[in-house]
């Protein structure tokens, strides 16, 4: 009896200390400002968006990988395609205007809301519904790209522990971002996770550099991880960091903020629209969605990932044309990539609908800039891809996501999309 109460007492002590460091019911996070892909000039940044367009298809191509490597399987008519490169000029182009760019920034802005080790560690994060992993450069990259950034060093941290294997993605070029792998308490914004498995890079193409952040952390399902761990956000919910297994993300030209543990009422109006999730592929991918031009239905009953790493919107190459053959003067602007002109005075009205409400794409979140200085005709922020998810896969990145608030719910394996709030 003495027995138990004394354990009861002691058990309930170590809840209440554990309580104030662990069990943060929600916590919001501001997002740092993505690069643009209009030039300030107003033009296209036909470069920057070919580059982009490069990366989104490598990323696909590795989650593939890993999706059947960790379940053996992929769905039909999905398949692993070769790694697609960048021209080496562009690269340079890019890395030219990037180093200008970074002298240009306030060094406040590279510290973000993430932070690894004890004492911490801090990092500018990209935080990726398109990914599952977590990977920051480390203190042993030489590479130019990683001058610039904020490095993890785990000698410096008392709670770092090295696993075995490396940790390996391909980007455009034929270089490879690769690292070792650690556990380490990961910290974002109060929200605490100990043990948790990521890759400290230490080589990094030096032909692409990424935009202004240090790393990133994959917010979609265990399925697409390479280092087949538990993404962060999963290991928050099993170590009782977080109450509420949803995410919601409100993203702007400014003030953008990713809600952990919930969603933030100040930021959206009425009611969320919910569609399930089917977990085997790993991503947030919903279905039986349609595309409208004004009233016109252009393309229906397509799948759509939701990829916050995305800057645009992406669909395979023949429902990509089907849409612009309903945009009155829509020409073929660029056939490798995949990029499409319309007149800028008559900016389609483009809407998605999947069942119910329809969440309309603004005109300024259509328009990626004029295709020239001078030009009345302009890039629309849909282009093609074709990264291996089959004839009827689109990927919907910031210009869908700055329409509406998504919410992304591991409770109901879900997503659910609300109107902004005015
Ligand atoms: C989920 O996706 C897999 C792979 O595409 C498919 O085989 C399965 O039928 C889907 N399940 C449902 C309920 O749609
Ligand atoms: C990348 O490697 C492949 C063969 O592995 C080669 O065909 C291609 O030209 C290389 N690309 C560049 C940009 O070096
Ligand atoms: C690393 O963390 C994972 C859980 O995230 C755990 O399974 C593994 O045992 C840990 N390894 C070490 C060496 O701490
Ligand atoms: C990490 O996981 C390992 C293996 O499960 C365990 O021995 C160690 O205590 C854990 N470390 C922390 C900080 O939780
Ligand atoms: C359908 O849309 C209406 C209006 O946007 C909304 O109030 C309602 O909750 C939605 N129904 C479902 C099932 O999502
Ligand atoms: C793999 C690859 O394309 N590497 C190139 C990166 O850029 C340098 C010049 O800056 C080239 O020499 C490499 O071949």
């Amino acid at each position: 009896m003495l027995y138990k109460t004394s354990l009861a007492s002691v058990l309930l002590a170590v809840l209440a200390t554990a309580t104030p460091l662990h069990r943060q019911r929600r916590s919001s996070i501001p997002l740092p400002e993505r690069t643009s892909l209009t030039k300030p000039d107003g033009t296209f940044d036909h470069q920057r968006a070919n580059a982009e367009n490069i990366a989104i298809f490598n990323k696909y191509r590795q989650n593939l990988i890993n999706l059947h490597r960790n379940t053996g399987c992929l769905p039909q008519g999905w398949e692993i395609k070769p790694v697609a490169a960048l021209p080496l000029n562009v690269g340079e182009n890019l890395k030219r205007r990037q180093v200008v760019q970074l002298s240009d920034e306030d060094e406040t802005v590279w510290s973000g809301p993430l932070s690894i080790g004890t004492p911490a560690q801090g990092f500018s994060i990209n935080f990726d519904t398109g990914s599952s992993d977590l990977w920051v450069p480390s203190s042993s990259c030489t590479s130019s790209a990683c001058q610039s950034k904020s490095k993890y060093d785990a000698s410096q941290s008392s709670t770092s522990s090295e696993q075995q294997g490396t940790f390996t993605i391909q980007y455009g070029d034929n270089t490879t971002v690769s690292g070792s792998i650690y556990n380490d308490t990961v910290v974002v914004a109060g929200i605490t996770v100990t043990n948790q498995t990521f890759s400290a890079a230490t080589t990094w193409s030096s032909n692409i550099t990424s935009d202004s952040f240090d790393g990133i952390l994959g917010l979609a399902f265990p399925q697409i991880s390479q280092l087949n761990a538990q993404p962060f956000f999963n290991a928050a919910l099993e170590q009782n960091a977080i109450g509420v297994g949803e995410f919601g993300f409100y993203l702007a030209s400014s003030d953008s903020t990713l809600y952990l543990g919930g969603t933030d009422s100040d930021k959206f109006s009425g009611s969320f629209e919910f569609h399930d999730v089917n977990v085997s592929t790993g991503f947030w991918q919903i279905s039986g969605c349609s595309i409208f031009t004004g009233d016109t239905e252009a393309v229906s009953d397509f799948e759509t990932i939701i990829d916050s790493g995305a800057s645009i919107m992406h669909g395979p190459p023949s429902a990509v044309e089907t849409f612009y053959s309903t945009v009155p003067g829509s020409k073929l602007f660029d056939s490798e990539h995949g990029f499409y002109s319309f007149p800028c005075n008559s900016p389609p009205k483009v809407s998605f609908n999947w069942g119910n409400a329809s969440f309309a794409i603004s005109d300024a979140n259509f328009n990626l800039g004029t295709t020239g200085e001078g030009s009345s005709d302009c890039i629309g922020a849909l282009a093609t891809q074709d990264a291996g998810l089959g004839e009827n896969t689109w990927l919907l990145g910031a210009s869908f996501m700055k329409n509406v608030y998504t919410v992304f719910s591991f409770d109901e394996n879900a997503v659910g999309f609300a109107q902004l709030s005015k």
